[in-house]
């Protein structure tokens, strides 16, 4: 069936529930967003012109919300608890309901086995029929409950599942035996799955599929009249829970306020928490749309650290704030940092946003050294100086969400037979001699006459398309994350496949005395020094963030829209 743009949100609003605060929280940002969907919703319909939509049979399973998951987080919401991961539920059920699928939602085990067919409290009796589910939406928790209640069903239908992972998972940390083997196994990862069968808040590694969520949108009028009532001394201190204001922060909230007056909307229960000092002007925990009024009138929204990679920034800049927040140097990761300890990746956190950082930078947001005053307090001066617009970026609006999730819906397939490797046929393409073996290689994009593929049958049908494809050679020590970002590409895990051959390594002119086969995840690589090349023998290995101090990775890059990283050119 073809799938039908819905603007209506009350059937959605049914189906998520009731008695929770989670549930309500989630239903209000839904109600509250309802007109931006259906605008979002008609203008995609229009762009996409009558293009056929399959309608899918959707299961979302809510592991982390489940009584049986332990579902710390409902009574938590009221009490500045982490709403992040709610957020980006509520926008995935209205953007799965909106682009016109057959949704089933489930918040319990019991409901999960309701919709799954199998028999309620059986243990791990497995599902024998076929899956009723095209695609099922679920979190860690949730696979895990999956598991238990699917038994061995799981593994043959895991394909069609996607795991929301906020802060992503990389595949040596995926791939269960690699990761037993090579100390990368945590309390988390290791399910087996493609990679990018996990979708993450952020765009972190390209490796997984990026999911988001989406922000208010202002317009020309909003925007307006924001920027006339903005007040230029007025900040507000990113942090809901007092705990996020301990520990020395007192030296730059009194540079701040020498200068401006500040705001914070932190949880208290009836006197003001001993964490926030006086002059701050504590609103308490506040409901969305008021924080948003909030935001209008401020000039700057400062963070303190931590909580890492929210939501709120997005919202203080497409309110028209200034985001100021701490560099980390040196950068937080799994390996240094309790909060990221367990999670299943190496990637370092180089500030309290990084997609802040990168993707929007000056003049809306600036990172800057807190442990240097001098560079906070001009950092201040600057700000109070300053003058910028609202900015959202197109990939957190609606309309961009509902774009991605569209194409991932319509294009994605992990349950199509593993094809054989291909070899694109780049040899020749732009030679590379030694002097160039220093620098990143670059390889023109071959046009469509010069590819000759191995197999005609599955080449044509790859997403995204072969013509986004750009190969590229790292540096020793660099990651085709980094490799790909500094040539204004990015790292294209699909791609691995087609670059996973000699004929790559050939076409580079690299050289090479052996070519080996291996499971590392860090091939296709090779050593300059020692004339060794390798391929990759495991096809879930192959991952963006890998690097090795003595290996040059191939890095299949890949164009991307502005504003909508995870969509090439010709991804639509
Ligand atoms: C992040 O979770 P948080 O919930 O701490 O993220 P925030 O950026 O603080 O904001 C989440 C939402 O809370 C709302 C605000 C945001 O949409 O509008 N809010 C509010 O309603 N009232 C207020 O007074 C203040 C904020 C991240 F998203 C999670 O994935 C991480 O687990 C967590 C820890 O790093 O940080």
């Amino acid at each position: 069936r073809q799938a039908a743009f819905r603007t209506d949100l009350s059937v959605l609003l049914d189906q998520v529930g009731a008695g929770k605060e989670s549930l309500s929280f989630m239903k209000r940002r839904i109600r509250r967003l309802t007109q931006q969907w259906a605008t979002a919703a008609n203008r995609l319909d229009a762009k996409l012109e009558q293009r056929w939509r399959d309608q899918k049979k959707i299961l979302v399973h809510v592991g982390f919300l489940t009584e049986e998951s332990g579902d710390v987080f409902s009574p938590k919401v009221l009490k500045g608890g982490p709403l992040g991961e709610m957020v980006q539920w509520a926008d995935i059920l209205t953007a799965l309901h909106v682009l016109g699928h057959n949704l089933k939602i489930s918040m319990s085990v019991k409901e999960l086995q309701g919709f799954l067919g199998v028999p309620p409290g059986r243990g791990s009796c497995p599902l024998t029929g076929p899956l009723p589910f095209d695609l099922i939406y679920t979190d860690y928790h949730g696979l895990q409950q999956m598991k238990q209640h699917m038994g061995l069903s799981l593994k043959k239908h895991k394909c069609h599942i996607r795991v929301i992972d906020t802060f992503g998972t990389e595949p040596a940390y995926n791939h269960e035996e690699y990761a037993t083997l090579h100390g990368y196994r945590t309390n988390w990862g290791y399910w087996n799955l493609n990679a990018r069968q996990y979708m993450t808040m952020f765009p972190h590694t390209p490796d997984n599929s990026f999911m988001g969520f989406v922000s208010e949108e202002l317009n020309e009028t909003e925007k307006r009249s924001i920027q006339q009532n903005k007040v230029n001394n007025m900040a507000v201190v990113y942090g809901k829970e007092a705990s996020m204001w301990k520990q020395g922060k007192e030296g730059f909230l009194q540079i701040l306020h020498r200068y401006m007056e500040v705001h914070g909307t932190v949880y208290y229960e009836t006197q003001r928490p001993p964490e926030v000092p006086a002059f701050v002007k504590n609103h308490g925990l506040l409901p969305q749309h008021e924080l948003q009024q909030l935001l209008r009138k401020a000039k700057l929204f400062i963070g303190f650290g931590f909580p890492y990679e929210g939501p709120a920034p997005l919202e203080a800049i497409a309110n028209g704030c200034i985001f100021l927040q701490p560099k980390f140097h040196p950068p937080h990761s799994s390996l240094n940092h309790e909060f990221f300890r367990g999670k299943p990746t190496s990637r370092e956190v180089f500030s309290q946003h990084p997609y802040a950082e990168q993707y929007i930078g000056r003049p809306h947001v600036m990172t800057v050294d807190y442990n240097n005053s001098l560079e906070f307090d001009s950092a201040i001066r600057e700000i109070m100086r300053m003058e910028v617009e609202p900015y959202l970026p197109y990939e957190y609006t609606c309309e961009g969400m509902l774009e991605r999730v569209h194409a991932y819906i319509q294009h994605q397939d992990f349950c199509a037979p593993e094809p054989p490797f291909i070899s694109a046929n780049l040899s020749r393409q732009g030679s590379a001699g030694g002097s160039r073996m220093m620098g990143p290689l670059f390889v023109p994009q071959p046009n469509s006459t010069a590819l000759s593929w191995a197999s005609n049958v599955t080449a044509p049908t790859a997403w995204p398309p072969l013509s986004s494809l750009r190969l590229l050679v790292s540096q020793e020590g660099q990651s085709c994350v980094q490799s790909c970002q500094s040539a204004g590409f990015i790292c294209e895990p699909a791609h691995f496949r087609f670059i996973n051959n000699k004929e790559a390594l050939h076409g580079l002119e690299v050289q090479c005395e052996v070519v080996d086969s291996e499971i590392n995840h860090i091939l296709p690589a090779f050593s300059v020094v020692r004339r060794e090349c390798g391929l990759q023998r495991e096809p879930l290995l192959f991952s963006c963030a890998g690097h090795s101090p003595k290996y040059r990775r191939l890095c299949p890059c890949r164009d991307f829209r502005h504003g909508q990283v995870a969509l090439c050119r010709d991804c639509l």
